[in-house]
């Protein structure tokens, strides 16, 4: 159906859809949540969600003798978008008082009794808790080395006073810690981005400029869902295309998402991880019907490089010209037969043609509507092209972002109003001062993903093989294992990291990492592998001053926040449980500087006072933080049109590539290929300069998995939960429905009925969860809200692929953990899987 035709019912659908989403979009049908009145001797405080999800709401919170009685989302402005709009909690958000008081809070110390794993405890006291960590880490750092430590990466508490820069602080001031470079969101696409316009992949033209386009092309972007906040992004783009009603919208997604939900014009479901070869098809339309030519040749020559032949010569040229010793060596890697031009239309050393005939039979979508697609991105005068992390996520990632960065570059529009460049839109973004985590004298990294593998074999891994960074060269060895670990404020231990089932017996063995070290505040899955479980307050019981987090959308705010409650149980906040560690370990003077938390405070909200720099306006504030916490919420609105890439383009100012202009033939990369090595049994594990698509392990084309395993599997980010962070609230299990999507097609061939519980299985374990028959997934695909809590069943029930049923129906015990070329990132959304009734 046409959207226009659409239109006066989309408020009325998107309503439904956001059924348990917070969007403030509902407009027309504006819903602003009801006040019920404050009752006799209620006490209403600041507190603010601070989980991964992008943005930081402010909640309020309601209390009648120290006990919590309600929540409720921010409803204090007028609500006028662009001007003072609310920052609406999601329903995770307005069930925090479920969190706060949930069953499994940790309520004390714990340390291990039974096998690691196990999941036996016995509470100990504080003092017992910060004796054996300090006096564990004091001797795995003699007997190992500062690099045998890590801290893991974790996001279940973000961007606060008492967040893991406590941990920070204490882990330098015993000589530092292994760093980890990339993340579990964009690893695949920062690597992207940086080889193509040597920038990030965040600093895309802000949402507002899409009242300058024509066009919305959104691969794999779904703000609806995973920017949820009432001032988020979700609540930018839908403002965003409902103030332009002429725009087309154009969605490419495996998913019919919220984005959707007849906003959109058009879907066009999409098999996980080809996105390429769809983009290859779009160019290859725009180059071989001399549109380029027409059209863009003049702006790819000026800004672009490898675009042909010709541009590669010439740049080959000046780089051997310039006398600067690293763009000789980049010169080395330059093969100008290896141009964008060619490879697309299958001439030169090429063969073959990169046609709409061709993708369609590797992406799904057909012939006729990737011409249709191509030929608007050609006629619109102003393309709004974005590319989601979704498809990053995968095996082939880095290449998928790169081909499909490539789009707008083609059209020669980037710079011009209206325009992006692919990359995620630039926020707002409001500065504050923070706790300093203290530098860290350790210069070595390794990707985040990495971790399980280096506690069995850190000692070997190396730049060549492994991507290890700030080693002397590429074959020094890191020289050691990971010993302790610190999983503060992350699931990603076994829950949130891949192959579940696979990281869990490497952590069994406490002969490999010796110590393991949990702070969280309920009994999640990494938990159950501490050896020292600590406490930690929740946001309800914490004092601290938090800006918006990273994806904030275009509002900027900071939340002065104060606790409703006082610490629940024998709980304590970061920065105390950190301070008795430091005692024991002689550094509380350097730790603590002196100042107790709420000395702390004062001292970053005066900071903030005078922050240098905001891309928003920062609020007068008040002169205290007392009073600040009084008022709660300051907020400012970030309207400025930012073109992603101007001071390139209209500016002049070089880029960060090594050529300085936008790489279609990436030199970085070209050097990568040229000297790292790959383990050439995985397929897909190699990297080209150029973009190209890459048929991967499990992915669409993959001859070795079809028959066994036929559907392609990919997670996603679900509203029932922030990853597994609010996955213990039994409102959010109920709003939010827990099943593996399946189109009706592959249903039928298994006989299945709606709401059957089905196995799910791969190669690496099986979960077992209902189904839901939904035509919003592409046929051959199955998709699977990720974040679930990973629990083999207790009685010990196999499942088809020979492991332990997971009962909790986590999607990393289905993942494989393969670091991705590039990226070292992680692969989380190409998995080949089979299913059947249970
Ligand atoms: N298969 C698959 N796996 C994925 C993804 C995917 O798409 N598919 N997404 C990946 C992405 S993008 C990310 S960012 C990661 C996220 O992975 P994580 O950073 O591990 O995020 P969470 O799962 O939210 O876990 C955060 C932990 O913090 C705890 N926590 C919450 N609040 C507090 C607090 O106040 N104090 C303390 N101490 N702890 C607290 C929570 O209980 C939880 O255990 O997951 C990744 N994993
Ligand atoms: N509700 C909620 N919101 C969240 C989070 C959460 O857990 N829950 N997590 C937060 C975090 S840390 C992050 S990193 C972001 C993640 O944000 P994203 O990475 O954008 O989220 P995903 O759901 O993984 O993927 C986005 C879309 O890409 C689609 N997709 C997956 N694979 C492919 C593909 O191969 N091709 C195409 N074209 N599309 C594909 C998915 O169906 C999905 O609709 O979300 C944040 N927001
Ligand atoms: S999960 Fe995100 S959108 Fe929801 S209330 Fe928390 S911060 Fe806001
Ligand atoms: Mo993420």
């Amino acid at each position: 159906m046409e959207r226009r035709s659409f239109l006066k019912m989309s408020a009325a659908l998107s309503a439904a859809a956001a059924v348990t989403g917070c969007d403030s979009s509902s407009n027309d049908v504006d819903v602003v949540p009801p006040t019920p009145p404050v009752t006799d001797g209620e006490v209403q405080t600041w507190s603010s969600c601070l989980v991964n999800c992008g943005s930081n709401c402010p909640i309020k919170v309601f209390t009648k003798d120290g006990v919590i009685t309600r929540v409720e989302a921010d409803n204090e402005t007028t609500d006028e978008y662009g001007y003072n709009h609310q920052i609406r909690a999601c329903a995770r958000g307005r069930s925090l008082r479920q969190r706060t008081y949930a069953a499994d809070r940790l309520k004390t110390p714990m340390k291990r009794v039974g096998k690691r794993g196990e999941g036996k405890f016995v509470p100990i006291t504080w003092d017992e808790a910060a004796s054996t960590i300090a006096s564990e880490l004091q001797r795995i750092t003699a007997e190992y080395t500062n690099r045998s430590i890590l801290k893991l990466y974790g996001s279940g508490a973000y961007y606060g006073f008492s967040s893991s820069n406590c941990f920070n602080r204490l882990l330098n001031l015993n000589g530092g810690f292994l760093n980890i470079y990339g993340n579990y969101s964009w690893a695949q696409q920062i690597e992207a981005a940086a080889a193509t316009w040597g920038g990030s992949s965040t600093n895309g033209s802000s949402m507002v400029c899409v009242a300058d386009s024509d066009l919305f092309l959104g691969i794999g972007y779904n703000p609806s869902e995973m920017r949820q906040s009432g001032s988020g992004e979700g609540y930018d783009y839908l403002q965003a295309i409902q103030n332009n009603p002429s725009i087309e919208v154009i969605m490419v997604d495996p998913r019919y998402t919220d984005s959707m939900a007849g906003k959109e014009d058009h879907w066009y479901p999409i098999r996980p991880g080809t996105d390429a070869a769809f983009a290859e098809a779009i160019a290859y339309e725009m180059i071989s019907s001399g549109w380029v030519d027409a059209n863009s040749k003049a702006f790819l020559d000026k800004y672009c490089v490898g675009y042909d032949k010709a541009s590669l010569e010439q740049t080959k040229a000046e780089l051997e010209a310039s006398g600067d010793a690293s763009k000789l060596e980049y010169a080395k890697f330059i093969d100008v037969e290896e141009n964008y031009r060619d490879y697309i239309l299958g001439e030169g050393k090429f063969t073959e043609a990169k046609t709409p005939a061709w993708a369609a039979t590797v992406c799904g979508i057909s012939e006729a509507n990737i011409k249709a697609i191509a030929q608007k991105v050609m006629n619109a005068k102003a393309p709004y092209i974005i590319i989601g992390a979704g498809v990053n996520r995968h095996a082939n990632g880095e290449q998928a972002m790169r081909a499909c960065y490539m789009l707008p570059f083609l059209t020669g529009k980037v710079g011009q109003p209206g325009v992006n460049n692919g990359a995620l839109p630039v926020q707002g973004s409001m500065s504050k001062s923070s706790l300093s985590g203290l530098s860290n004298p350790i210069k070595e990294s390794i990707s985040f993903f990495t971790f399980s593998e280096a506690i069995e074999r850190g000692a070997e891994m190396t730049a060549r093989k492994d991507g290890v960074r700030g080693m002397a060269d590429l074959d020094t060895p890191l020289g050691q294992n990971i010993k302790a670990i610190f999983a503060i404020n992350s699931n990603s231990l076994v829950n949130q990291h891949a192959d579940s089932n696979g990281t869990s017996k490497i952590l069994e063995d406490d002969t490999k990492c010796e110590l393991i070290v949990v702070a969280d505040c309920w009994m999640t899955p990494s938990a159950r592998y501490a050896d020292i479980l600590l406490p930690d307050t929740s946001w309800l019981e914490s004092n601290d001053l938090v800006d918006g987090s990273y994806a904030t959308g275009l509002m900027g705010y900071l939340v002065a926040m104060k606790a409703a409650v006082k610490p629940m149980w024998e709980c304590k906040s970061m920065y105390d449980m950190c301070g008795l560690i430091a005692q024991k370990m002689g550094v509380y003077q350097q730790y603590s500087e002196g100042k107790d938390e709420t000395a702390w405070l004062n001292q970053l909200y005066a900071g903030t006072l005078t922050a240098p720099s905001s891309a928003n306006a920062i609020p007068a504030l008040p002169s205290t933080y007392e009073e600040a916490q009084k008022i709660g919420v300051f907020r400012a609105f970030n309207g400025t049109k930012r073109i992603a890439l101007d001071s390139y383009i209209n500016g002049g100012k070089a880029l960060g590539t090594p050529t300085g202009k936008v790489e279609f033939y990436s030199l970085d990369f070209a050097q990568k290929a040229a000297e790292w090595e790959f383990d050439a049994s995985v397929k897909g594990n190699y990297i080209t300069a150029l973009p190209k698509y890459q048929p991967t392990w499990e992915g669409y084309e993959d001859a070795d998995t079809i028959e066994t395993y036929p559907l392609q599997l990919m997670g996603y980010h679900t509203k029932g939960r922030t990853h597994s962070s609010y996955h213990n609230v039994a409102w959010l299990r109920e709003a939010v429905e827990d099943a593996v999507w399946m189109n009706p097609i592959d249903a039928n061939a298994r006989g299945l009925a709606q709401g059957d519980t089905v196995h799910v299985w791969s190669q690496r374990g099986t979960i077992e969860v209902p189904v839901r028959i939904t035509p919003r997934v592409a046929p051959g695909v199955a998709a699977l809200g990720q974040g679930a809590w990973y629990t083999p069943d207790p009685s010990g029930r196999v499942g088809p692929s020979g492991h332990v049923i997971d009962i909790g129906g986590c999607i990393n015990t289905l993942t494989r953990y393969q670091p991705s070329p590039a990226a070292k990132g992680n692969p989380q959304h190409t998995n080949r899987v089979q299913i059947a009734k249970a």
